[in-house]
């Protein structure tokens, strides 16, 4: 027996739940919104069923991925996005896609003590994804994650991944908006960054513009690749111009239909 497995003798009712659980999240409700992914993560089959039901007819919600190595300030970046994007008065998604370690991990529980400040804001849902389950692996979790906070009317999602694994990647290229960020210093592994994480992405973020080799990587960069903008996360700086970055490829990918990156 599965850890729902009762409803497996009682198909009728697990129906119902799954058709009762689907209206909740139309309604937007977080509790629903957050059993939901869960059963997901499990691949238990209600969770399927009720994402049959949620089927978004015009997706409108503004999917970012914000990728790069552990430690670079991803998290410290899509706190302050998450805080301008609620300012404009839109409802906000961040889920948290950890790769190499599916038990979560220290990071992850980072990451939640990070925007923590978003902790009471019922306009922003924040969660860590795993897979339990059997089904799909992560990346298409995440997929079905995406599509229940869309559901349930959020307005901007954002994926934060290391985007070092296959699947991570795999996942960067079905999302229109891909912020990489690159702590500055890095030296000899940006070249193996462009062969990975920076060849996906449609805007490129130095962050910790406080730090002295921050120019270097910055002009390094430039001449690489068309979008590069310098950050500090932690005073804010720079997030109005990586707002407008992302405001033009989500423009471009109107526009054109598919993600476009290309040299500068
Ligand atoms: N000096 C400086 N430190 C920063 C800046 N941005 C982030 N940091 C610090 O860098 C550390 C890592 O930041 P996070 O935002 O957790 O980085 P992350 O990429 O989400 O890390 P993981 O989730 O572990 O992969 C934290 O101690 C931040 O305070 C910045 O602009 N300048
Ligand atoms: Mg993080």
């Amino acid at each position: 027996m599965t850890r729902f497995g009762i409803y497996l003798n009682k198909p009728d009712k697990q129906v119902h739940s799954a058709s009762t659980l689907a209206e909740l999240v139309k309604q937007g409700q977080v509790r629903a919104v957050a059993r939901l992914i869960t059963l997901l993560e499990c691949g238990e089959q209600e969770g399927h069923d009720a994402l049959r039901l949620l089927e978004v007819d015009t997706p409108r919600a503004a999917i970012i991925g914000v990728t790069g190595y552990p430690g670079a300030g991803k998290s410290t970046i899509i706190d302050q996005l998450v805080a301008a994007y609620r300012r404009l008065g839109h409802k906000v998604g961040v889920l948290a896609v950890d790769m190499t370690s599916p038990l979560t991990g220290g990071a992850l529980l980072g990451d939640r003590i990070r925007m923590q400040q978003h902790a009471l804001d019922p306009g922003v849902f924040i969660r860590s994804l795993a897979t339990r389950g059997h089904q799909g692996g992560l990346a298409s979790v995440t997929g079905e994650a995406v599509s229940v906070l869309e559901a349930a009317g959020y307005d901007v999602i954002f994926i934060e991944t290391v985007g070092v694994g296959q699947g991570e990647l795999e996942i960067a290229t079905v999302v229109p908006t891909v912020v990489a960020v690159v702590a500055p210093g890095l030296g000899d592994e940006v070249q193996a960054m462009k062969a990975g994480l920076l060849e996906v992405a449609h805007v490129i973020v130095v962050n910790k513009g406080d730090h002295p080799e921050a120019d270097r990587t910055l002009r390094e960069l430039k001449e690489w690749h068309r979008s590069v903008l310098k950050v500090t996360a932690t005073t804010g700086e720079g997030i109005p111009e990586l707002i407008a970055a992302i405001a033009e490829q989500q423009r471009l990918h109107d526009l054109e239909g598919a993600p476009t990156r290309a040299g500068p």
